[in-house]
């Protein structure tokens, strides 16, 4: 007798009538997926899929992904420039040229009124490669302020910070390809099958054939710390500490790679007498992570043929963000695990195009990895786009979280917002709040009219978002892949690059400095430049970029010529000898001493508040929060808090809570979960008027990246339910 079904139900997918699939890549995070749009007979955008010969994600897409072509549709796009002589005045449609004539004369006259570098920009990870070249072309080449970032310092820059530190140069070294090959990694602060659940997919696959050692540093138990053979909840902002007593292990027992550490690297000596300080005992009393599971993980690491370490957000937003991606580097390099297969530190980047603006943009220097603080570099790329050389500044500017604090001091007077929402994204909002208060002048460019940052704007510039545009982006591991555009932006929305173009006209009367009108005739210009940099792409063109469903660099021309076909994967940095880029060619290894500067828990404010992401939110929402298929998850604000934290404090599941900081006060709903441990809460950040009016946001020394995931808060209950649910509600704008 036969039990159950008998016979399979096929999964049947309503058809949606496609006629055409148009080839893109993700625009949410920096897996870089490629992704095909389907068009319906009217040209309209019905689906979304996965790519299936593409390398990255095999087909594959995630939640977000799935639901991209909703975007275009979505609810709260700018349509028309709008114009206001004051923040609280209501606004008034304008047309283009006279909004880009009102930006012209505002940066020219705050400029003439207080100084060069009293008008700032800052831009953004999350637009595509060409965009941020222009905008960087015309802001350094043309407008000539100095203060000029991204908002890729809330994100990358401790990464960029420290790979610049240990090898000389930015660049992620490795490549999705090493978890086929490594013995071991150690995940730190990074909740991957959440926030890249792609690469998720790759790391899980390539781990159930080969069965290599999972080891999870965060202090909460996340889907990936689920499926992890160690996991070492750590006490927050200690990494530091923690990597300090593997490396003392290490030594300690001789499990060094002593060959590759006198072939490739400098400054061992100083290395080991800073570990030396840090015995697995004396480590436990300060990370939280036991002597023994040190010990353990220290072997298991070094013994390893291959091994490998990944890191997101719970290393570089802390103030040891800088130290912990060296000390993560400083790890590799000892034990010899660079420039491997299977061998490598690889930092997951965050925003789709994070890599490429860390290529291109000029943000904190010039194009292709050149510093503003080298003259040569400086005389090249003036030659290059046909400016003075002294026009350039001579080191670099301000990083963006010192821009807004140079705002509440009245040194900056005038902003320009591209693609990002530091209302919603910055820490501390009351004082970024205070800071946008001030200003003479504030332009902002975004797809959304209704991203809250505009509430401060005195002129908003409708752009076009992902597919409406045209140009490419690069991902984690240095791919750069295609963006076409599928449709067209809003009303009178315009692409970002179609903005800038008509922005550098006004700034360029005599047309002295090229601004190639196409995606295609910029990237060009780009390769030219590259040439010879360690982000060579000069092999490479829109075309044999979406043929190949994306490139790797470096490519070169000379590669071209000589026939070779472009990497398909697998394409690693610093594989030779001593091919690193300080100038003696070596790595550094540097000694990170521990300064405990966090704000930690207290008497009056008793639990670390950690704050995150969700798998099915985009950031401060103004897309995700509008697609439905991804807002049901998690239309509200809540916390993961421990069962027995709040039974001891009278909450039940589902209850609204009211947190309190020394900044601020917040409103989210309580879920109780084994997932955070009993002093910790964890918030996401994607809700305007929440997370961010809690946090602190310590600034990292080097990198001035924000400690996003320490701060320390106390938990009221709240008698009116209604009152609170009424209030969470108004608190969002969407
Ligand atoms: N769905 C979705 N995906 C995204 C994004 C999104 O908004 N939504 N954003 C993209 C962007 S820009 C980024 S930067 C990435 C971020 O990707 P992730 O960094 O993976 O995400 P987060 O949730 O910010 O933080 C990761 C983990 O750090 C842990 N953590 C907190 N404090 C510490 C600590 O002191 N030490 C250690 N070791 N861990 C700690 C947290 O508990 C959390 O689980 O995601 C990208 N992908
Ligand atoms: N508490 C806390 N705060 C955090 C973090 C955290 O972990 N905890 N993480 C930080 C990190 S890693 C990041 S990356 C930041 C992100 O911070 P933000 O950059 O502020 O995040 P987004 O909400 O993605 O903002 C992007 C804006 O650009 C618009 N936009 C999107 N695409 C386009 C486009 O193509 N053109 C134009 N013109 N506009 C566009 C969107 O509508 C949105 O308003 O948040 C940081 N803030
Ligand atoms: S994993 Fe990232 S790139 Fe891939 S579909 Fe999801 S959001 Fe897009
Ligand atoms: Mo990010």
């Amino acid at each position: 007798m036969l039990f159950g079904r008998t016979k399979k139900n096929p999964i049947r997918l309503p058809d949606k009538g496609v006629v055409k699939w148009e080839y893109a890549t993700c625009g949410y995070c920096s897996t870089g997926c490629s992704i095909e749009v389907g068009l319906d007979a009217e040209g309209r955008p019905v689906a979304s899929r996965g790519v299936a010969d593409a390398d990255v994600n095999r087909g594959k897409l995630c939640l977000k992904g799935i639901f991209e072509h909703e975007l275009f549709t979505t609810a709260g796009r700018g349509t028309r420039p709008l114009t206001r002589g004051h923040w609280q005045e209501p606004w008034q449609a304008t047309d283009w040229d006279s909004a880009l004539d009102r930006l012209h004369d505002e940066i020219r006259r705050v400029q003439e009124r207080h100084g060069r570098d009293s008008f700032a920009i800052i831009s953004t990870g999350q637009m595509l490669t060409e965009e941020f070249y222009t905008l960087g072309k015309l802001t350094r080449g043309l407008i000539g302020t100095n203060n000029y970032d991204g908002n890729t310092t809330l994100c990358m820059a401790s990464a960029v910070s420290g790979y610049k530190r240990s090898f000389g140069s930015d660049g992620p070294p490795g490549c999705y390809e090493d978890f086929e090959h490594t013995d071991c990694l150690i995940a730190w602060g990074s909740n991957l099958p959440e926030q890249h659940p792609i690469i998720y997919w790759r790391l899980k696959e390539a781990q159930e054939r080969r069965g290599f050692p999972l080891i999870v540093v965060d202090p909460r138990v996340t889907m990936l710390a689920q499926n992890a053979h160690i996991h070492l909840p750590i006490r927050p902002g200690t990494d530091v500490v923690l990597m300090n007593a593997l490396m003392h292990v290490i030594f300690a027992e001789g499990l060094q790679d002593e060959a590759y550490i006198e072939a490739n690297t400098t400054g061992i000596d100083a290395l080991r007498a800073e570990v030396d300080r840090w015995d697995p005992i004396t480590a436990s009393k300060v990370c939280g992570i036991d002597e023994d599971s040190i010990r353990v993980v220290a072997r298991t690491f070094a013994q390893a043929p291959a091994a490998m370490q990944i890191w997101t957000m719970g290393i570089n937003q802390s103030t040891h963000g800088s130290d912990g991606v060296v000390g993560i580097n400083n790890l590799a390099l000892i034990t010899g695990n660079i420039g491997k297969p299977g061998g490598t530190s690889l930092s997951i980047t965050g925003q789709c195009n994070a890599m490429g603006t860390r290529e291109w943009s000029s943000c904190s220097g010039l194009p292709g990895f050149r510093y503003l603080e080298v003259p040569e570099h400086r005389e090249e790329i003036a030659r290059f786009w046909n400016v003075d050389p002294e026009f350039f500044p001579k080191k670099r500017g301000m990083f963006q979280t010192d821009i807004y604090q140079a705002m509440e001091a009245g040194q900056i007077k005038g902003l320009w917002l591209i693609a990002t929402n530091p209302m919603t994204s910055l820490p501390n909002t009351a004082r970024i709040r205070r800071a946008m208060e001030q200003l003479e002048f504030c332009c902002v460019q975004d797809c959304y009219v209704d991203a809250e940052s505009n509430q401060y704007a005195h002129l908003y510039l409708p752009g076009g978002t992902w597919a409406e545009k045209d140009g490419v982006m690069t991902n984690t591991e240095r791919r750069i892949n295609r963006v076409r555009p599928i449709a067209t932006p809003p009303g009178e929305a315009r692409p970002d690059l179609w903005i800038f173009n008509r922005v550098a006209e006004r700034f360029n009367r005599d047309g002295r400095v090229r601004f190639p009108e196409r995606a295609a005739d910029i990237f060009l210009e780009m390769a030219e430049l590259s040439k010879g940099r360690l982000a060579d792409i000069s092999g490479m063109d829109h075309d044999l970029i979406e043929a190949q469903r994306g490139i790797q660099w470096p490519y070169t021309a000379e590669q071209r010529a000589r026939g070779e076909a472009p990497p398909k994967g697998g394409k690693r940095l610093y594989t030779e000898e001593a091919s690193f880029r300080h100038a003696d060619g070596k790595a550094k290894l540097i000694p990170l001493p521990f300064v405990d500067n966090n704000e930690v828990p207290d008497a009056d404010y008793p639990f670390w508040l950690n704050t995150g992401r969700l798998i099915e939110h985009w950031h401060g929402r103004t897309k995700t929060g509008k697609i439905g298929n991804n807002n049901k998850f998690s239309p509200i604000p809540f916390i993961e808090i421990n069962p027995d934290a709040a039974a001891e404090l009278g909450i039940r599941r589902g209850e609204y809570v009211r947190l309190v900081s020394r900044r601020g006060d917040a409103i989210a709903m309580a879920m109780p979960t084994g997932r955070v441990p009993r002093n910790l809460v964890f918030l996401p950040f994607h809700f305007h008027d929440c997370a961010n009016r809690l946090t602190l946001g310590l600034l990292d020394p080097h990198s001035r990246q924000p400690a996003y995931k320490q701060s320390a808060v106390r938990i009221e209950v709240i008698a009116d339910q209604r009152a609170a649910a009424r209030l969470s509600r108004e608190m969002r704008s969407f």
